[in-house]
């Protein structure tokens, strides 16, 4: 039913790096045609770090871990491709369906391929309002479910970054910051709340991947929170006013569910005349970097 490509398979079986990256972000995070190339440049960037790409999405009701350069073409280019989080699975297996894999569903699959490092850009997680709407992502309580270790830039700035936290913290999710004692702000490297613990080096990250292996307890994720370099972030006060824009218009035209997410990613691109994606690129670049030297640091154990 999971179809892993032949070289993620043999770089599993042989305990090489391999690292997980996602596709929601590029079909329905980025806009075409840039995203077909971040999505060959992220790749390229895992190659660089010595490390085999996974990237995870579903073709006609297949899921796969790896695609060839033609699947990963489709997944760009396809503008009807739906976007699946893990309930969505089983739904689109059954229907022959296509979609791009969300963190949630590309985790799952992931740690069903045995591949143990993922890279994103920012996680879901509690959307403001969410006393009235009830939104929250569906990639918290699959991190609370599945061992593997989750490189991002904290969680996408629109949420309530102080309730996903807290969520995470309820949901018993480790979370660690990278270089830094603050969780990061997607397109900010600062998002004004502490983190408990930090991490240095990606042998350490390593570390605490072995820990959580050995001690065993539930299967839960690791986030490493690593920040968008502070040159490459967007400018804060530009973030807050664009950010408040976009949440207005969100409200005005009753955007709901899962179209979320990307409406208010592209508002925000097209408010801040390109700068957020700038930042997002940069952010998830340097998040597919360290899961690459995490992945290297882990094969090596
Ligand atoms: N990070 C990005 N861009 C994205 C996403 C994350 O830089 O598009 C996607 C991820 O796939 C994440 C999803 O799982 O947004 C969350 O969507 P929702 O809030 O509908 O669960
Ligand atoms: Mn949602």
């Amino acid at each position: 039913m999971l179809v892993v490509s032949e070289e993620v398979r043999t770089a599993v079986a042989e305990r090489r790096p391999v690292v997980a990256l996602e596709s929601t972000i590029i079909a329905h995070g980025l806009p075409r045609p840039r995203n077909l190339q971040v999505a060959e440049e992220l790749e390229a960037v895992v190659r660089d770090e010595g490390a085999v790409p996974a990237t995870i999405a579903v073709l006609d009701g297949v899921p796969r871990v790896g695609l060839t350069k033609d699947q990963l073409q489709r997944v760009a280019n396809d503008e009807d491709i739906r976007k699946l989080g893990h309930r969505d699975l089983p739904l689109a297996v059954a229907t022959a369906a296509s979609g791009a894999t969300t963190v949630s569903a590309t985790a799952l699959l992931a740690a069903r391929a045995g591949v143990r490092v993922f890279a994103t850009g920012g996680l879901g997680g509690v959307h403001r309002q969410w006393t009235q709407s009830q939104d929250e992502s569906a990639d918290l309580g699959l991190l609370a479910r599945t061992r593997i270790a989750v490189v991002c830039a904290g969680v996408k700035s629109i949420l309530d970054v102080g309730a996903t936290l807290e969520r995470l913290e309820t949901l018993g999710v480790a979370v660690a910051g990278y270089g830094t004692d603050r969780f990061p702000g997607f397109y900010l490297a600062d998002s004004g709340h502490p983190v408990d613990w930090t991490l240095r080096t990606p042998g350490e990250v390593a570390e605490v991947i072995r820990a959580q292996d050995a001690l065993g307890g539930p299967d839960s994720a690791l986030v490493v929170a690593n920040p968008v370099p502070r040159a490459a972030q967007l400018d804060p006060a530009l973030h807050a006013r664009v950010l408040a824009e976009a949440l207005a218009a969100c409200e005005e035209r009753g955007i709901t569910g899962q179209a979320i997410t990307p409406f208010l990613l592209g508002e925000l691109v097209r408010r801040t005349g390109g700068a957020s994606l700038e930042a997002n690129l940069a952010a998830v670049r340097g998040n597919v970097r360290l899961a690459g030297r995490v992945a290297a640091a882990w094969a090596a154990r």
